[in-house]
């Protein structure tokens, strides 16, 4: 079925289906035909792509979905993900900051950290994107290397995010923590365990961690 030809709520369950089937290039034409008939991207990521992550994410945690199947869902996802990124990153935002950003040592997930980055980037954040499984030695790096106002960490597997507080301690140790402003999240990520690591704020989700930003930054600045 052309997706251009469905009605818009059939068409946000046919993206959610074929993300869900892994089917990269039927995900890309519905994006286009969603952004065609005028939606702006986050209402597609959240109508389609993240609501099909969700279904796949509950799947796989009972065990009717398996790694190989998610593997093809999050491809789908990363290019459905790749049309938008233009449309999130360049909205012509000022430079008002720079953040540091990776999942941490023995996590492999990042798409939601790599939609943290494209909203940073589009609310004007210089973003250095480290990717996936980095140790405290890279972060303390990038935070040597770029002096960036923000270090953003993010964590989906229960197993992997008390290794924030690892970071937070090597930041502390190096005499680096007063310097840069800490963000965590990811799925298991509480407002609670970020106050326990000794972070300094919490990003529910995308959105919520682009004002955490900005607000950090007018706090900076009026300082
Ligand atoms: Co994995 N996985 N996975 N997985 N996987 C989860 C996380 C899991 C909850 C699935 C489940 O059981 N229901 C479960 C963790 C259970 C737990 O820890 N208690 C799990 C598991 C067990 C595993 C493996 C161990 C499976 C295995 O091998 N047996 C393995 C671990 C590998 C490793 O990391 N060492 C594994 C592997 C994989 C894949 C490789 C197949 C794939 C990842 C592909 C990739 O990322 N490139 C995968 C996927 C896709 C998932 C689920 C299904 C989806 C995650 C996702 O992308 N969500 C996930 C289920 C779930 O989370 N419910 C699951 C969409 C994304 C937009 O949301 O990442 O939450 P999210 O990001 C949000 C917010 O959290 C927030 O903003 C984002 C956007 O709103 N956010 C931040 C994220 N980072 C932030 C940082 C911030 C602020 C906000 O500030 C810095």
């Amino acid at each position: 079925m052309d997706p251009r030809e469905l009605p818009d709520e059939e068409l946000w369950l046919q993206m959610q289906d074929d993300l869900y089937d892994g089917e990269r290039d039927a995900v890309c034409a519905a994006v286009r035909a969603a952004l065609e008939r005028g939606h702006g991207p986050s209402t597609v990521l959240a109508a389609g792509l993240v609501a099909g992550m969700d279904i796949v994410g509950a799947d796989f945690r009972d065990g009717v979905l398996f790694v190989p199947e998610v593997l093809l869902a999050a491809n789908a996802m990363k290019a459905g993900m790749e049309i938008l990124r233009p449309l999130l990153v360049e909205t012509g935002a000022p430079r008002i900051g720079t953040l540091v950003i990776g999942t941490v040592k023995g996590d492999i997930h990042d798409i939601g950290k790599n939609l943290v980055a494209m909203m940073m980037e589009g609310a004007g954040f210089e973003v250095i994107n480290l990717g996936i499984n980095n140790d405290a030695e890279r972060f303390l790096g990038a935070v040597r290397q770029h002096q960036p106002d923000i270090i953003g960490m993010s964590a989906l597997l229960t197993t992997t995010m008390p290794y924030m507080k690892v970071v937070i301690q090597a930041l502390i140790d190096e005499g680096l923590r007063d310097q840069v402003f800490v963000m965590v999240g990811g799925a298991p990520v509480t407002e609670s365990f970020a106050r326990q690591v000794g972070a300094d704020a919490y990003g529910r989700d995308a959105a919520t961690a682009v004002e955490l930003a900005r607000g950090h930054m007018r706090q900076k600045l009026a300082s």
